[in-house]
């Protein structure tokens, strides 16, 4: 029946009489159209019984074995960890750079993916949308620790330290020990820490992959919520005049010498330790719904007018040295175990080329 549905829709766009911007047909050969466009939610808007879908499937994907060899990568004990892995790999060219979107864009893919292939899952990424919760995180369903959340906050720490970047102090958060309620209560990570003063850009600093098993930390930090992802830098970055632009409001906000957060690190410093952390961050299982934000953000603006769709600026290193290589439509992305090699190109539009989703 699905097979019949599709060729009709192939005769139909052969004669040419489906307005082509309802219908994509892919590089993969599939259809992608309002008929099956897989929306991905914010995680309010989810039924408590989805939200807990979500959850079982990021601990099934801890269950899994690993795809990267153990001699290599000892670190990488289970399916999410591969995720973790192959984000460390890759951290050096896909942050603060041309391919921090599109790069991020893919890996999501590969993993809500590999949520419904290997773990059973049928819905789609959640995202976390910012502004709603930035005051209170706590009284959120994503980090209330009810059953239906990510989890909430981790136990009270006194000794948690503010942080110093440039002329900015973050005050501690309210955790900062380890989580002991909700879906990822007493979960175990295994890779970083990592050092937050990256000392080259051409290799990727101790520990490594190494096997450093340790509790999953979180403390919720209101402070960095309130001022780096509230509404007012949502509409600002939506109202970024090129891309450029959009990246300084996602990267470097307010653009001043002590914007040094943006909305992207906003999100990484309002929930502590693990999620700071640049290179093994996706290890706080809140990771994808951040950056579900960012791919949302991102897709809208693109949708706003044809010279957004295709903009790209900057190189494949991270920072964009003057000796970076600038990032084209052609540069090519590696995902290593995780998926084929995949161009630029090939992902600037949720509605092509394989991917057929959008957001709510
Ligand atoms: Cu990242």
């Amino acid at each position: 029946m699905v097979a019949f549905y599709q060729s009709w829709l192939v005769v139909l766009g052969l004669l040419a009489v489906v307005d082509s911007s309802l219908i994509d047909i892919s590089l993969d050969g599939q259809l992608c159209g309002d008929y099956n466009t897989a929306i991905r939610k914010e995680w309010g808007e989810l039924k408590r019984a989805e939200r807990i879908d979500y959850t079982d499937a990021v601990l099934c994907m801890q269950r899994q074995p690993q795809h990267l060899p153990r001699e290599e990568y000892p670190g990488v004990r289970n399916r999410f960890d591969d995720f973790v892995a192959t984000h460390i790999n890759y951290t050096l060219s896909v942050h603060y750079s041309g391919l921090f979107l599109p790069w991020h864009r893919h890996f999501l893919w590969l993993w809500e993916t590999a949520l419904r292939d290997e773990c059973g899952y049928s819905g789609y990424l959640p995202y976390w949308d910012w502004p709603l919760w930035s005051e209170n995180l706590k009284a959120s369903p994503l980090f209330d620790c009810s059953d239906s959340s990510l989890s909430g906050d981790g136990e009270p720490n006194p000794g948690e330290q503010s942080i110093h970047g440039g002329t900015v102090t973050l005050p501690p958060g309210t955790g900062g020990g380890c989580v002991r309620c909700g879906p990822f209560k007493d979960m175990e990570i295994h890779l970083g820490p990592f050092d937050r003063n990256i000392v080259s850009f051409n290799e990727i600093p101790a520990p490594g992959f190494d096997y450093n098993p340790r509790c999953f930390n979180r403390s919720l930090n209101n402070f960095v919520s309130m001022n780096y992802d509230n509404e007012t830098i949502v509409d600002r970055l939506l109202a970024a005049t090129d891309i450029a632009d959009f990246q300084t409001v996602m990267d470097h906000w307010p653009a001043r010498p002590d914007g040094v957060l943006g909305a992207h690190g906003g999100g990484h410093f309002s929930l502590g330790a693990t999620l700071q952390d640049l290179f093994s961050s996706p290890q706080d299982p809140a990771f994808m719904l951040h950056h579900a934000m960012i791919d949302r953000l991102w897709s809208i603006w693109q949708g706003q007018e044809e010279s957004h769709r295709y903009a790209l600026n900057g190189t494949s290193t991270i920072l964009n040295p003057p000796n970076g290589t600038i990032v084209t439509l052609d540069t090519v992305m590696e995902f290593g175990v995780l998926g084929r090699p995949r161009s630029v190109g090939e992902t600037m539009d949720p509605g092509r080329d394989g991917y057929c989703y959008s957001y709510t």
